[in-house]
């Protein structure tokens, strides 16, 4: 149990979701999202006490975060964790702690030298990249429901393919919701700080998320239930899961690596140190599956490459030492490593991407702004366009515009959105936002797609763009002064369900061809929702 003595400080930026579970460290990362009491506020620090902040650290923080920072029961005090909080707001929340955590306040227990030292002293990197390997993420893996005690049919009567996945980060949880009532039937903890994406199984049963803090969790749609955790790194990016539903990957800021679980139970399989050939390490800006392929496609933040991974268990020609070792006679493949890595050079380093439909060409932001286009069949880069702004192309969709397949993404740094004929390869429009934006959806049943401007000062407004106009027909301001951002299709595309982004904030439903409000669900900072069946069978209109 927490030994309430050394807890006060320790709960810096923790959920009130994370507590109640062994001491840090020990156990590091195994303490789970199940909730805990409300924490008794800390004896005062005497004001005579200077102490190192090092010190400070371990007396007031490790007990929740780790005596070595990778986090616990609390997240991880890293600078590469904490990238989402300001530097000049972090005292603040030392001080005087924020809304929806458990974290006491510190204003009249430490000095505020004190807390600048702490500030200070967890945005320094650590003076080498972390050890997180197989022993450590064995050691932190969790089986909370085994799968004999899971229902084999819903609990709930909710269309399992029409169920929405919202994330509710203003508090850390999830929450599910029936897509045909638009009702919510579950809500639950999660863990810090997701981020990305959550990925369901090929079947929908099962849905997988990531955290920051590089927490994978497994739950079941069926039975509403977390069934296992594993931490795949101690600062993840996203997570993708294999077409044939064996394999997850986790791409990781820290360490720098890509970790492949067994979809199963979470264990994981392999680690795979990310590196160029003359040295260096990289971080992975992102993982996806290419499912007609069989790979996980990787783009890395810092070496100039694509990495495609086969995970079928006999991977075609062309795949790492697989040309090596293919008998040309006997037509096998006798001594290929498992999981392959085929590596393609790109012209820059990549951030997020997005697939062409038959996935055979990847769509990449340059860090120089821009993007590249990568024929995955030859291996090379093709086209290079220079866009306004940085394309996010994770949130890129496609759609047929007069016989032709277009795409379009938004620009973090740019009111624009530039609409891009995906055979020639030319931006065909870049229409005027009242702001950038950071996400696009739309559905094949949609004329519409739906475009958020929530970067810039009119982040309350919402612009409808006819996908055979090209322009923009309709703009909504669902709470004037309130963040809007985020849409996602119910499966038949008749509604649009959008996220006000505030701690009171709300998800609301659309009639998709009317464009009025059919209802509004009162949620705690929904960011992003996920409906089954659009995920699983890869709808143009929405991220995969
Ligand atoms: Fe995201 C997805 C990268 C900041 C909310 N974001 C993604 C993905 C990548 C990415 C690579 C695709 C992963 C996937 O879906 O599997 N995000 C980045 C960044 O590099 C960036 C700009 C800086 C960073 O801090 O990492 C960034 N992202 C944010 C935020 O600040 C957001 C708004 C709030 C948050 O959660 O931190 C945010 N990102 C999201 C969401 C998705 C996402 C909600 C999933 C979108 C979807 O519908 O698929």
């Amino acid at each position: 149990m927490i030994n309430l003595r050394y807890l006060p400080l320790a709960l810096l930026f923790l959920s009130p979701l994370s507590l109640g579970a062994e001491p840090v460290d020990a156990k590091a990362a195994q303490a789970g999202p199940s909730g805990g009491e409300p924490v008794a506020a800390p004896a005062p620090e005497s004001p005579s006490v200077v102490a190192a902040p090092a010190d400070l650290f371990r007396r007031h923080c490790a007990e929740c975060h780790g005596k070595d920072r990778l986090g616990g029961m609390g997240p991880a005090l890293l600078p590469e964790n904490l990238g989402r909080l300001k530097k000049a707001d972090a005292a603040d929340v030392i001080a005087n702690s924020r809304p929806a955590v458990q974290m006491p306040k510190f204003a009249d227990k430490l000095n505020p030298e004190q807390i600048q030292s702490l500030v200070d002293f967890i945005y320094t990197p650590l003076a080498s990249i972390p050890q997180w390997g197989m022993a450590e993420i064995t050691a932190s893996r969790q089986i909370l429901v085994p799968p004999e005690k899971l229902h084999p049919k819903p609990v709930h009567s909710a269309d399992p393919m029409n169920m929405f996945v919202v994330v509710e980060l203003g508090d850390h949880h999830a929450t599910i919701l029936d897509g045909d009532k638009f009702e919510p039937i579950h809500r639950f903890k999660t863990r810090f700080a997701l981020h990305g994406g959550p990925k369901y199984s090929p079947d929908g049963r099962y849905v997988y998320f990531a955290s920051r803090d590089g927490w994978v969790s497994k739950f079941d749609m069926y039975s509403l239930q977390l069934v296992a955790e594993t931490r795949a790194g101690i600062n993840t990016r996203n997570l993708a899961v294999s077409d044939d539903g064996r394999y997850l990957m986790a791409a990781n800021y820290l360490p720098h690596t890509l970790t492949l679980l067994d979809a199963g139970d979470l264990s994981p399989i392999k680690v795979i140190e990310v590196k160029g050939e003359s040295g260096p390490s990289s971080r992975v800006s992102a993982v996806y599956t290419a499912d007609p392929r069989h790979s996980f496609v990787v783009a890395l933040k810092d070496l100039p490459e694509v990495w495609e991974i086969n995970y079928q268990d006999h991977p075609p020609k062309g795949f790492g030492t697989w040309v090596h070792d293919f008998n040309e006679d006997s037509g096998e493949n006798t001594e290929v490593e498992p999981f392959p890595i085929r590596k393609i050079k790109v012209s820059d380093y990549l951030d997020d991407f997005l697939f062409s439909p038959d996935y055979s060409t990847l769509i990449g932001s340059s860090r120089q702004g821009g993007i590249q286009v990568v024929d995955l069949d030859i291996g090379r880069v093709t086209h290079k366009l220079k866009l306004p702004g940085m394309p996010h192309l994770g949130s890129g969709i496609t759609w047929n515009y007069k016989g032709n397949r277009v795409m379009a993404t938004p620009n973090l740094k740019e009111s624009t959105i530039s609409i891009i004929d995906m055979r020639k390869w030319k931006v065909i429009k870049e229409l005027k936002t009242l702001g950038p934006g950071f996400f696009m959806r739309s559905h094949e049943n949609s004329p519409y797609a739906w475009a958020d401007v929530s970067l810039g000062t009119s982040k309350d407004a919402v612009h409808i763009i006819d996908k055979q106009k090209l322009k923009i027909v309709d703009t909504l301001r669902p709470e004037p002064g309130k963040t809007a951002a985020h849409v996602e299709f119910d499966k038949d595309g008749r509604h649009a369900l959008l996220s006000i982004w505030e701690m009171d904030g709300a998800v609301v439903i659309y009639d998709a061809n009317s464009l009025k409000e059919v209802k509004r669900l009162p949620m705690v900072k929904p960011s992003g929702k996920y409906n089954v069946h659009n995920k699983i069978t890869r709808s143009e209109g929405t991220s995969h």
